[in-house]
């Protein structure tokens, strides 16, 4: 059997294609994870000193390239977090979010981060109502703020906040800028989360034409297209994209980690078991929704209590015969569980001799059935649990 679904047949699939035939590599790009940023903009994030470490050592146990942390302009606990973080010898590079100005690139710089990750509206809503700049008072500002990051030895991003409301010729200007002053990447914010996959493709390609910088995309959720507008990022070439667990940041959030992961481990299963401990996700995902005192949404991306809940009859026969045939994913990959669902109205009798074969119970194919009809007829009234299940297989051999 050609196997694409089990992890040994992913593995041994994409070892038999040359590396030119793997799409979308992981190698290509990198995660920024910004629970410690945007992160502590979700409504019900107020993290300690303890839960910020906990994060930072969980995240970099995961394997992600990036942590950014709150400027330290926020408060002085900010400050001090910052530079335990960084004190606290992760293999992730530590990066904070500041403004792009002088004195807040200095408090940055203070904290002994390895990069900044700087920040300057162009949109005509943040020119008008915020900042009031023009983009030249702009590039000229980037460049004092750039030029000083750099001699210090340290990263640079800049970021062009609300870029899928600016004017494209205003942004390929203020990167071609930036990219020539020798920022390290250059960063591409949906801030209010309206552009669409195919913008967002069409803006990345745009860009990689335009510098020879590297790419970041940091994409909203307000129209549900926060992984896909992720994905398109980067097949359009860009080569860092922003995530926190969960998806916690202001209003409904930001590219989740587990789904952006779940998104991109089909295309290159190997690539992203090398990076990543992904079987930790369960336990990252749990730790958030404790800090934040939250449960995981049920519907969550390989997470969710539902993730992997099979249940209609048709697919349980299936599914007992090969679990790729209705799973994208292998669970355990992720670390989680798959749950069959046999007990309900649409089970069927493939899925009733699987349960009676777990228990050592055999039936005959007129007492499959019947006891398949009696077991819909009794989930009329609800579905019945495993226990509720064998106990009436066990009374029907027996009856
Ligand atoms: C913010 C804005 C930001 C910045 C993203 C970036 C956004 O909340 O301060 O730096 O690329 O969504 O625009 O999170
Ligand atoms: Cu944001």
């Amino acid at each position: 059997m050609n196997d694409t679904y089990t992890l040994e047949g992913k593995v041994k699939a994409r070892a038999e294609r040359e590396p030119a035939e793997v799409h979308l590599p992981a190698t290509r790009w990198a995660i920024i994870d910004s629970t410690l940023r945007e992160g502590e903009q979700f409504a019900r994030s107020n993290f300690s000193f303890g839960d910020k470490m906990e994060i930072a050592k969980a995240l970099d146990a995961f394997g992600v390239e990036f942590l950014e942390l709150t400027t330290p302009m926020a408060s002085p606990q900010s400050q001090t977090d910052a530079k335990a973080i960084v004190g606290a010898g992760l293999k992730a590079k530590i990066i904070t979010h500041v403004r792009c100005a002088m004195e807040d690139a200095r408090r940055a710089i203070d904290t002994g981060v390895h990069g900044l990750d700087l920040l300057f509206g162009t949109s005509s809503y943040l020119r008008e109502f915020s900042h009031g700049k023009s983009i030249d008072q702009i590039i000229d500002q980037a460049r004092e703020v750039i030029a000083f990051v750099k001699s210090q030895g340290v990263m640079v991003r800049f970021s062009a906040e609300d870029t899928f409301r600016s004017s494209e010729d205003d942004l390929l200007r203020v990167y071609k800028a930036v990219d020539e002053i020798g920022v390290d990447r250059v960063g591409l914010a949906d801030t209010v989360g309206v552009a669409t996959p195919r913008q967002v493709y069409a803006l990345v390609r745009e860009v990689r034409r335009a510098v020879s910088c590297d790419i970041e995309f940091h994409g909203h959720n307000d129209t549900g297209c926060a992984v896909a507008n992720a994905f398109e990022a980067v097949e359009a070439g860009a080569t860092h994209i922003d995530t926190s667990i969960l998806g916690i940041g202001e209003r409904n959030g930001i590219t989740p980690l587990g789904g952006f992961l779940a998104r991109m481990w089909t295309l290159d299963p190997e690539g992203l078991m090398l990076k990543y401990n992904l079987e930790m996700l369960p336990e990252l995902d749990a730790m958030i929704a404790r800090m934040v005192g939250l449960p995981i949404p049920w519907n969550n991306y390989l997470t969710g209590e539902f993730a992997y809940n099979h249940k209609a009859g048709m697919h349980l026969k299936a599914l007992y015969l090969n679990p790729g045939t209705y799973e994208a994913i292998p669970p355990e990959v992720f670390g989680v569980g798959r749950r069959i669902q046999a007990g309900s109205k649409i089970t069927g009798k493939h899925a009733i001799m699987y349960k009676a074969r777990e228990l050592g119970l055999h039936f005959g194919e007129d007492a499959l059935r019947s006891v398949t009809d009696h077991i819909k007829a009794l989930a009329d009234s609800g579905d019945l649990d495993d226990a509720h299940l064998e106990r009436v297989l066990k009374e029907w051999v027996t009856a």
